[in-house]
């Protein structure tokens, strides 16, 4: 049935504004693509990259039968990173619904010999666990005819001339309708692949996230559409680089809204599982970046590509355990704070809670580092870590910190209070 009411000029509820503000205070979450491609161990693309026809890749379906698979284990693994919420793959680009969906064959409880619905288990047991879980949900179907209703259809296989957008559309207000209600409270709903149309083209976001508000005001409305945040939306994505970069080519048409803002990042080189991809990033470099992201206010949603057999990657899972260890000694000085007030500098960044900044050194050859303050005195500097003072001059146009060593850690947190 239609949606009555309209996006323009929203108003999140209150319950969406605390629901925004609890986002940016947690900071860290783990990113899970999982479906029918990581059997082909090849990562999320392969269906398209190896121009596998939709009838072809959907016998993948008949031996899924992930039996590793253990939400409680994964939330435990999860929780043990630090990470707050899951974003997990409902549905991707390949079509396959990873839950109990009425809208189409084409799920895990039809279509595969699983017929487990992990979405709800997993939701359960976020729930139960205390973590928020989010739901990816894809915009871009490379099955569907009705996707592509005037041909160009990127896998040909099935072109039928009848198919019209109206009814793909229906069918994802439908899927959401099915996500929004019977998994509990969902913290978010994470679009994406509307790059993949011309930025003219009318998704009918309007329709689509009044839907969202209207079965649960709290959800945060996310869309990695690459561009500047539309009404409606609750926070904006940004994919493999910092707000305000763009090192990945994705985020040319994107300005820094006034929204809370997350980056997206995989710890080795994929999305989906890729059994040659050993290219993992090291402890060092994914703390750092977690540490970034929060001196430039945004959120780090650290990727995983679990296995076929439903079991995360062992070297994932170290990397979660090690940046969990990171997180008992320093979460203090990222969870609940917001980036700033200096800006992104070659030797890192600030974060900020209530009258206290803590001074990120990720990267310094020196004993003395000038932080821009103009106007602020501070009361005191110590080293986070140890409590150790750190002499500082206070200075007009700021504070000059004379360290006593030169900072050769992962993060040489100096705080400050005001
Ligand atoms: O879900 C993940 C990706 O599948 C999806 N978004 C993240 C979160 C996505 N982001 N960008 N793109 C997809 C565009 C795709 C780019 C590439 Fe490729 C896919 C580069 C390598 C694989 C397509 C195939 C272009 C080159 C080869």
């Amino acid at each position: 049935s239609a949606i009555s009411f309209s996006q323009k000029g929203y108003v999140p509820a209150q319950e969406n504004l605390e629901n925004r503000k609890q986002f940016q205070d947690n900071k860290f979450g783990v990113f899970i693509h999982w479906g029918l491609y990581s059997m082909m161990a090849d990562g999320e693309w392969a269906m398209n990259v190896k121009k596998i026809n939709y009838s072809e890749y959907s016998k993948l379906a008949g031996g899924f039968c992930p039996s590793k698979f253990n939400a409680k284990q994964w939330v435990a693994d999860i929780k043990a990173a630090g990470a707050k919420y899951i974003c997990i793959t409902s549905r991707h680009h390949d079509g396959f619904s990873m839950f109990d969906t009425k809208q189409s064959d084409y799920n895990i409880m039809v279509a595969s010999p699983f017929k487990r619905d992990v979405l709800k288990e997993l939701a359960d047991e976020c729930h139960k666990q205390g973590v928020k879980l989010h739901f990816y949900y894809s915009l871009l179907d490379w099955g569907r005819p009705d996707y592509n209703p005037n041909g160009e259809l990127i896998v040909k296989e099935g072109e039928n001339k009848k198919a019209r957008w109206e009814t793909y559309h229906q069918f994802m207000l439908n899927q959401l309708k099915e996500l929004l209600t019977n998994y509990g409270e969902i913290g978010a709903i994470w679009f994406d692949g509307a790059w993949d149309k011309s930025k003219s083209f009318d998704w009918k976001f309007d329709e689509i996230y009044s839907l969202i508000h209207l079965l649960q005001p709290g959800c945060l409305i996310i869309n990695n559409h690459h561009w500047d945040a539309l009404q409606g939306e609750d926070a904006q994505a940004f994919e493999r680089d910092l707000p305000g970069q763009n090192t990945a080519g994705f985020s040319a048409g994107a300005n820094i809204g006034q929204l809370p803002l997350e980056t997206c990042e995989t710890m080795n080189d994929s999305w989906g599982y890729k059994i040659t991809d050993k290219n993992y990033k090291s402890e060092k470099s994914l703390v750092q970046y977690l540490v970034k992201a929060a001196g430039n206010n945004a959120n780090l949603l650290l990727n995983v590509g679990p296995r076929p057999d439903g079991t995360l990657p062992d070297t994932a899972v170290a990397r979660l355990k090690a940046m969990g260890d990171w997180l008992k000694s320093y979460g203090e000085t990222i969870y609940g704070t917001r980036g700033g007030p200096v800006g992104q500098r070659t030797w890192g960044v600030t974060t900020t809670k209530d009258n206290r900044v803590f001074v990120h050194i990720l990267n310094s050859q020196d004993k003395a580092l000038f932080l821009p303050l103009p106007g602020k005195s501070i009361k005191s500097a110590r080293v986070f870590i140890n409590n150790e003072p750190v002499k500082f001059v206070q200075q007009r146009e700021g504070v000059l910190l004379l360290l006593d060593k030169t900072p050769g850690d992962m993060d040489y947190v100096i705080e400050l209070r005001f």
